[in-house]
């Protein structure tokens, strides 16, 4: 059903694990309009760009609409009979552990509950992990390692209530938009001091007292650093470590050995004095909160990055206390969520445990299963391994795209191609990943689901219906309970909806709870043997489920308020005591040679999710930052011979990619970043992970995505072309000689064509390639204009009066003075803008330049004039020439840079 005209649904952000609540309805052109929830307390009615572009996200194209067994469409009863059928014949011939799910933190916690209980449970195989061991996995072996559970202690008004804030290894203005929006208010009241620790410049140094751009991977030895500082300085808080702590003086003794600052200062690279006010300010901050991200997590020494801040903030009783707590903010929605219901290899649902009897018995009773897997199972790299080996001879893949995300990506590729039997379930009809699926089943997507996600501060919130779904798309936990049932398991998945499913799960999380020590304590904090209790939540009605509020867990009774954990110093660890974990620096795995001069960062843009099969249907968002990138300093430019905006080849050890040159002072001299968003359906060329080798932390599995070694070479080319058109398939069909990257507008695509063949033949080719499609579409009443404007050449194709198709190609053209081609499609001949395609000169007011504020729709031009001629001398006076940064705010950082370039080379 979908929301009737005028009636605002309340749901979650489909994206980030900051969790924002959103309201949507249709409004009268059948449009899905989404707003902020001014009641959920993530948000407070903020949205960043990506959750307001929601409703352009939404929708029938490009989706995954039938079951298809090798590309053909089939029944879902053909379907599920097929996979049921294949899973069980590869489990009889060669044994349980020959199967495996890997799964996502974009499941719902419903379908990821049944996915592992599937696989765990009934197939008796722990193979079966999630891409949060991409993400997350470090946070939880560093968590476990200290707390004795995988706990986030705090919650995000922590951030508001702080004096000093820390965000390491987190590009939060970007990643976290609305944290950071949040964060930004608050220090325009409280005035607290923030510090942000990245070999990066990002956007969230917009808001930071200090930036310390470390080196790569040397985040020990700047917080054991920390530790040794404070225990030299009286700064320890020896009641606390003493009630509540143990094994501070090996940590101790660690951190001393390379803990004086010279030490610090030759393995960070940081000023002596930068380090010292940090650990000064530190010292002196009670209310202290660090976040940290995938900066600390994406490292062959993550568990340890984790657990060296973990060690400051025992070391001062900063934990789980009003404004004074660590905090690893989670990337996906539902990232808490599969942590939560055991989609790790290594953990049992309900925070349970492998190494523990009690816990297998208790739940080998509650799913009335004998067969409930005894060991951990293959984490992701190492399943994809045992896939090549030939271990494993059936995946099913949800919710993911391994062929993008996983370091290796050819070779990825190259494994399922060669996988005996791939099963795919995914909304979209056109994945990297997909392109290997021997089964492809039709999942219903965010608008179209319905059941429950957790976000970053363990606050469980409704996802809801808003639209029907499209075809035959089913929900997740549905197809995954189908095939348990026709491999003969049916009566532990007989469930009638997702509220049966989350509430066996609430029940599970109550096995063995102390009934005494259930519920709050005098502190206010919750005092439970296992902290992941939703008792509250067990006897839920439909209604109850369907109507549930954003709460926070532990919920011992329904919808009770903001609880923090851990903040009276008892912790999850059989002493109940925090464990201090020794912690040495190891560099980073491969190192610079020379070779491979510079070390290549990678992460994430602040408009595109992830491999962007839903925020690159979005013409809004895929105008903020059109193209792959590669970020590299002046100095590197230089040496390197890279002129601005030329394509670039980037080669490592595992393969070589084209990305186009950004030369900014993002990037210190010797490091170079790339976004690892695009993929071989939106470029020919630009997969980041076709660059990054598969090593990783041996404690967590976690990847090292952020240190690569890579050389770099200019990329000559004999010809580019821009290219509107409806039909996308053009791309695709381009030689090798032609690299391309393709991006959505609002009524069709913009392609970008860069070419080994002279302009002419390059223009002849184009125009085959039209009229071909042309022929194919059957376009009728069609008109052909060619024509030589600036020693460029520039062809159109009208549909009757109406602009179908344009291309424009050169052997040097300039994409930025070309962003009026993005509105041209179907506009009539007569149009100034179309007229502008045969002069060349768009008429002034139209040459707004790459989008900044997607809400506003403010271009770079327009902000640079601003700034010129308005001699703009704040970001308050730019938004209030502009507009710009007056919607969501998540530009404001951009705006600071651009001031700061501007003045700093004035014209
Ligand atoms: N716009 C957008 N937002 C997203 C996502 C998205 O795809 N797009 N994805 C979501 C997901 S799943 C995740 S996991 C989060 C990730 O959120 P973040 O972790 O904030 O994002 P990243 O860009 O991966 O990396 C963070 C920063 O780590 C820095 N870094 C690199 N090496 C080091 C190091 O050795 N030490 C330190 N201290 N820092 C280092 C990088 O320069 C980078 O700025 O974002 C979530 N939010
Ligand atoms: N180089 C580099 N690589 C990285 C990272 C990095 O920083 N650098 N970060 C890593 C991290 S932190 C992460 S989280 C991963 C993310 O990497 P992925 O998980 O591979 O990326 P997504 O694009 O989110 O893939 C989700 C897929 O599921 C589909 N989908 C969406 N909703 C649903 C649904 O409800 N059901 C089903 N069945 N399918 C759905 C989407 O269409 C899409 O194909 O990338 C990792 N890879
Ligand atoms: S910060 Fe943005 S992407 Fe993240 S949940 Fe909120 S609106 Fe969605
Ligand atoms: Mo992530």
């Amino acid at each position: 059903m979908s929301p009737k005209e005028n009636t605002w649904i309340k749901s979650t952000c489909a994206y980030c694990g900051v969790g924002c609540g959103i309201e949507a309805r249709t409004n009268s052109h059948g449009k899905l309009e989404v707003r902020g929830d001014s009641q959920h307390p993530a948000n407070l009615g903020k949205l960043c760009s990506k959750g307001l572009a929601l409703g352009e996200t939404v929708g029938i194209e490009g989706r995954l609409l039938k079951p298809q067994i090798n590309q053909q469409d089939v029944s879902w009863e053909e379907a599920l009979a097929d996979v049921a059928g294949q899973f069980n014949r590869v489990i009889e011939r060669h044994g349980k552990e020959a199967v495996a799910f890997y799964v996502s933190g974009q499941l719902l916690t419903e379908d990821y509950y049944v996915a592992n209980k599937l696989m765990k449970g009934f197939v008796g195989s722990a193979n079966i992990d999630t891409n949060s061991r991409l993400c997350m996995s470090s946070s939880v072996a560093g968590h476990k390692r200290a707390f004795g559970a995988d706990i986030v202690p705090g919650c995000y008004e922590d951030l508001e209530m702080a004096d000093l804030i820390i965000l390491t290894g987190s590009n939060l203005a970007w990643c976290h938009p609305v944290l950071f929006q949040r964060l930004r208010e608050a220090k325009a009241k409280r005035h607290c001091k923030i510090i942000v620790i990245d070999p990066r410049k990002t956007p969230t140094c917009d808001i930071a007292d200090m930036h310390l751009p470390l080196l790569p991977g040397s985040d020990i030895a700047l917080f054991n650093g920390l530790l040794a500082f404070l225990s030299e300085n009286n700064s320890l808080d020896f009641e606390y470590i003493e009630a509540a702590t143990e094994g501070l003086d090996l940590a101790l003794a660690t951190a001393f050995r390379f803990g004086d600052i010279e030490s610090v200062q030759a393995v960070t690279g940081l000023d002596k004095a930068q380090i010292l006010t940090f650990y000064q300010l530190f010292a002196a901050s009670k209310k202290t909160v660090t976040v940290y991200s995938q900066g600390v997590n994406q490292s062959t020494s993550g568990t340890n990055k984790v657990n060296s801040i973990l060690n400051c903030h025992l070391a001062t009783g900063r934990v789980g206390k009003p404004g004074s707590t660590p905090f690893s903010v989670t990337g996906q929605p539902n990232a808490m969520g599969g942590r939560e219901v055991g989609g790790l290899a290594n953990m049992l649902a309900a925070h349970m445990d492998f190494g523990n009897p009690e816990h297998t018995q208790q739940i080998s009773a509650f799913w009335q299963t004998d067969n409930l897997a005894s060991a951990p199972g293959l984490k992701a790299i190492d399943m994809f391994n045992a896939i090549e080996s030939g271990q494993i001879k059936a995946i099913w893949i949800m919710a993911t795209n391994p062929a993008v995300s996983l370091p290796e990506s050819k070779r990825i590729s190259t494994i399922l191609a060669n996988c005996p039997y791939v099963v795919v379930s995914d909304c979209m009809a056109d994945t990297d990943t997909l392109r290997h699926a021997n089964v492809a089943l039709p999942a219903q997507g965010w608008s179209e689901k319905s059941g429950t996600v957790t976000n970053s501060e363990r606050r469980i919130s409704r996802q809801r219906r808003l639209l029907p779904s499209p075809g035959e798309a089913k929900p997740d936990w549905w197809i995954i309970c189908e095939v348990a049932k026709k491999m003969g398991f049916g009566d532990a998945f007989d469930y009638h909806n997702e509220a049966d499913i989350f509430r066996e799960y609430a029940q599970m999380t109550t096995l063995g709870q102390k009934e005494a020590t259930a519920g709050m304590n005098r502190h206010g904090v919750c005092a439970l043997s296992r902290p992941l209790n939703l008792s509250g939540l067990t006897g839920l009605t439909a209604k109850q489920y369907h109507q549930m509020p954003p709460q926070q867990w532990p919920v011992t009774t329904y919808n009770q308020p903001t609880v923090r954990l851990f903040g009276n110093g008892e912790f999850a660890t059989p002493s109940g005591k925090a464990q201090f974990i020794a912690t040495d620096h190891r560099p980073i795995a491969a190192t610079t040679s020379r070779q491979y001069p510079l070390l290549l960062n990678s992460g994430r843009i602040r408009d595109h999710w992830h491999t962007m099969t839903r925020s690159g249907l979005s013409p809004r968002l895929s105008e903020h930052i059109s193209e792959p990138f590669l970020a590299l300093s002046p100095q590197d430019a230089e040496r390197f011979s890279i002129k601005p905006n030329a394509l670039v080849n980037v080669i490592s050890r595992k393969g070589e990619i084209l990305l186009r040159a950004r030369i900014s002072k993002e990037c210190q001299s010797g490091h170079v970043f790339a976004p690892f968003h695009w993929n071989n359906c939106t470029t020919s060329m630009g997969k980041v992970n076709t660059l990054i080798a598969d090593q990783r932390d041996p404690l967590s599995g976690q990847p090292e995505f952020k240190a690569t070694p890579v050389r770099i070479e200019p990329s000559p080319y004999q010809s580019e072309a821009l290219l509107i058109t409806q039909d996308k398939h053009i791309a695709t069909s381009m030689s090798p000689q032609q690299h391309w990257t393709s991006q959505r507008t609002h009524n069709g695509h913009l392609i970008r064509v860069t070419s080994q063949q002279q302009p002419e033949q390059l223009h002849t080719w184009l125009a085959a390639q039209m009229t071909h499609v042309q022929r194919y579409a059957q376009v009728k009443d069609q008109q052909l204009i060619s024509i030589e404007v600036n020693n460029e050449s520039r062809y159109a194709q009208f549909q009757g009066n109406q602009l179908h198709s344009a291309f424009i190609v050169s052997d040097d053209l300039h994409p930025s003075d070309y962003d009026y081609l993005y509105t041209l499609i179907g506009r009539p001949l007569s149009d100034p803008l179309v007229q502008a395609l045969f002069t060349g000169k768009a008429p002034p007011g139209h040459q707004n330049g790459r989008l900044v504020c997607a809400c506003k729709q403010v271009g770079v031009k327009t902000i640079e004039q601003a700034i010129r001629a308005k001699s703009c001398c704040s970001v308050k006076e730019i938004s209030d020439a502009t507009q710009a940064g007056t919607g969501c705010g998540s530009c404001l950082p951009e705006l600071t840079l651009m001031l700061e370039e501007i003045q700093i080379k004035p014209i």
